[in-house]
Order: structure tokens, then C-alpha cells, then sequence
């Protein structure tokens, strides 16, 4: 067990205390209530993940949450386009963009963190999606594919080099996460059992297998 003050008998050790780097961070991608059954997006089974996720955080040196934290008004919401409905698409500045319903507005409850998830356990929250025109699936870069959150290198500071991705939603932004992350060096492991889908038109299959090319460990 480790000898930190967070181990628990049975977890592995995780702590720099001698010559043992920390080097693994678990990444928690949106668990919100608009993600989760009866919220503004709800992925289905949303909550089904939250228990098996907060069970995992004493295994890692480092817990990061992510938040999808959008402005009223927000550019990827269909209500912000005249004449258009949720989950057509649009074209925007840096690419095609799925238009969705309003979610995740900046101080509501349906961007608060699920009520179950231990949030106290967070080493860091990284709130993404807040730049009216832009929206930000990745927790590392936004959507223009060039805009970084800064999570980077706050991994890099902590030394960190492996990341094990859950959450929500798999096709979106657990998919653009952990693409992400392993462009950009680190090794990435998604626990597919601890995240759940929305599954459009066939984005989790394309998801899978992108990820899966990009070297992500599908577990
Ligand atoms: C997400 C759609 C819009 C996600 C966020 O967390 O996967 N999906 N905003
Ligand atoms: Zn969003």
C-alpha cells in the first residue's frame, strides 16, 4: 500500500516519497448532470459510471476533472442559429460542428458535477467550451485544433506521463481527449467500461477506431 496519506490497504503505491515518480493521472471527462439521465444532453446510462469512476481515483498520483462550462448563447448550441434544430450540422470557422441542445451553462445546475462524483479528490478541474465562438470537445485543445486549454502543461509540470481517460461522452470529448493526448506523447488508456456514448449516425464506431489508430489502449 502506499504511504501517503491517501493510500488505502491494496492500492498500488503512487506517491513520491523515495525513488517512485508520480506518473498517473486519471482524467475525468464531463461528468455533469446535463450528461446524465434527465439533463439538457443526457448521455444514456450517463450515471451509471459515476460509483466505478470514484472507486479508481485512489490508484493515481494525480485526478483531473474536466467541465464543459458554455456561456448562454454558446456557438454550438442550435438555439444561437436561426432555423436550425439539435444535432444538425453547421459550418464554422474552424470546421463542421454538430449543433446541440442548450447544456453545460456557465453556473447551472446542469453543469454542476454529478452530486455522487468525488469531486473532493480533484487535484484540478479544467473548465473548457467558454469562448463564445469556439467549441472544445478535447480537454487539451479546443475544436480549432490550435487553442490549448493549458492541461498540458500542467500534466508536463507534474511529471506526469500516463493517463487513463473516463467519462462522458465517449464519441465526443473522451474520443478528441484521448486522441489528443496521444498525439501528444502520452500514453493513453480509455476505460471504455467507465465511459458511456451518445452514439450519433455512428460516432462511437468511428470513435473506437480512431482512437484505436492513434495508439489510445481500449479497455
Ligand atoms: C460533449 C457534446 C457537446 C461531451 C460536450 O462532453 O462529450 N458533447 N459538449
Ligand atoms: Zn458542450
Amino acid at each position: 500500500m502506499c504511504p501517503c496519506a491517501r493510500g488505502r490497504a491494496g492500492a498500488t503505491r503512487h506517491c513520491t516519497t523515495g525513488d517512485q515518480p508520480m506518473t498517473r493521472a486519471l482524467i475525468v471527462i464531463d461528468v455533469q448532470n446535463d450528461f446524465c439521465p434527465g439533463g439538457a444532453l443526457a448521455v444514456p446510462d450517463g450515471d451509471r459510471i459515476v460509483a466505478g469512476i470514484n472507486g479508481l481515483m485512489d490508484d493515481f498520483d494525480a485526478v483531473v476533472l474536466t467541465q464543459d462550462w458554455h456561456p448562454v448563447g454558446h456557438s454550438s448550441f442550435a438555439s444561437s442559429h436561426k432555423g436550425k434544430g439539435p444535432y444538425e450540422m453547421i459550418d464554422m470557422s474552424y470546421g463542421p460542428q454538430v449543433l446541440w441542445p442548450d447544456h453545460c451553462v456557465q453556473g447551472t445546475g446542469g453543469a454542476a458535477f454529478h452530486a455522487d462524483l468525488n469531486v473532493d479528490r480533484a487535484d484540478m478541474i479544467v473548465r473548457k467550451g467558454y469562448r463564445p465562438a469556439i467549441d472544445s470537445y478535447s480537454a487539451f485543445f479546443e475544436n480549432d485544433q490550435k487553442t490549448p486549454t493549458g492541461l498540458e502543461g500542467y500534466l508536463r509540470t507534474r511529471g506526469i506521463t500516463d493517463l487513463t481517460m473516463v467519462g462522458l461522452a465517449t464519441d465526443f470529448c473522451v474520443n478528441f481527449s484521448a486522441v489528443d493526448a496521444a498525439k501528444l506523447g502520452f500514453q493513453v488508456d480509455v476505460r471504455m467500461d467507465l465511459c458511456r456514448a451518445i452514439d450519433l449516425d455512428g460516432s462511437l464506431a468511428a470513435a473506437t477506431s480512431g482512437m484505436a489508430a492513434a495508439g489510445v489502449r481500449l479497455a
